[in-house]
């Protein structure tokens, strides 16, 4: 494992403009964004986009426009999030892949989340992993809860490898109702990751105050990270998060004291089987 991929997650769709002042909620916003964070070390983008109240949306326009955006002004790779926001339903989940993304992400089960419940029913997920495949976007796979790496290895087992063969994953930690943000959790993960085909890779993230637990198990367990305002909107206690570059800033700090500083763009298209 020579160096570590970091994903920002700069918007999500939880929290709300009026609470969170710096999130970005607008296309100039996000790009801009965009390309601090590929400056400071990031090679993935994880997108939710906001309509023109900053209420998450799932516009058909509105991502392809984004996705156009960031190619333009960032080698950042752009990964799309098919699971919206709890309320959005199946069928616009599915339509994310029209805005032609080359990655997507895909979660792998339904989880309780907060007070909404995320639902992704087994024949979702395998609609969604199929259209993946034929179109050849590579998707990441979330994971809220152990069990869900089961189901990753019973969707690969009966409806194939995804494009490009090979397979990532992402450990989503310390949602209320998912798996705790702990070392622990963390490295029963690590163990279920084997039983994936050889060379599966993870990253890992932890909401709210597991961000830097999860951060440092990742690193030593030789997953990759995911951070951004989508999961940590807190710095440090009392500390509010100024940017999502503060906290890439401290992701990049991490990786490179774990000499395993960050890959490029280029090199997690190459780790991640992603066409340049
Ligand atoms: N906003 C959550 C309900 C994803 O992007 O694929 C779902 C989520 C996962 O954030
Ligand atoms: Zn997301």
């Amino acid at each position: 494992m020579t160096g570590t991929v970091i994903t920002v997650a700069p918007t999500g769709a939880e929290s709300s403009k009026a609470d969170v002042p710096a999130l970005p909620v607008t296309l100039d916003e996000l790009v801009a964004t965009a390309k601090e964070c590929e400056a400071l070390g990031a090679a993935i983008i994880h997108v939710h986009i906001r309509d023109a109240e900053a209420e998450p949306t799932l516009d058909q326009g509105r991502l392809r426009d984004t996705v156009r955006a960031l190619r333009e002004s960032t080698g950042l790779i752009v990964q799309l999030s098919s699971g919206g926001a709890v309320t959005d339903p199946e069928g616009d989940r599915l339509a994310v892949l029209d805005a032609g993304p080359e990655m997507a992400s895909c979660t792998m089960g339904t989880v309780n989340f907060g007070d909404g419940v995320f639902l992704n029913r087994w024949e979702f997920i395998v609609d969604l992993h199929t259209r993946m495949q034929e179109r050849g976007i590579v998707p990441e796979y979330e994971i809220f809860d152990l069990g869900q790496l089961t189901t990753l290895q019973r969707l690969l087992g009966k409806h194939g490898l995804p494009s490009g063969g090979h397979v990532h994953v992402d450990l989503v930690m310390g949602v209320p109702g998912g798996m705790p943000g702990t070392a622990a959790a963390l490295v029963a993960c690590e163990q279920a990751i084997r039983d994936l085909p050889e060379g599966t890779t993870f990253s890992a993230t932890g909401i709210g105050r597991s961000t830097i637990p999860v951060m440092l198990a990742s690193l030593s367990a030789g997953g990759h990270l995911r951070v951004g305002m989508e999961d940590t909107i807190t710095y440090a206690k009392g500390r509010p998060v100024e940017s999502n570059m503060q906290l890439v800033a401290r992701a990049v700090g991490f990786a490179q004291l774990a000499q395993r500083p960050p890959l490029t763009a280029r090199e997690t298209r190459e780790l991640l089987g992603i066409p340049a």
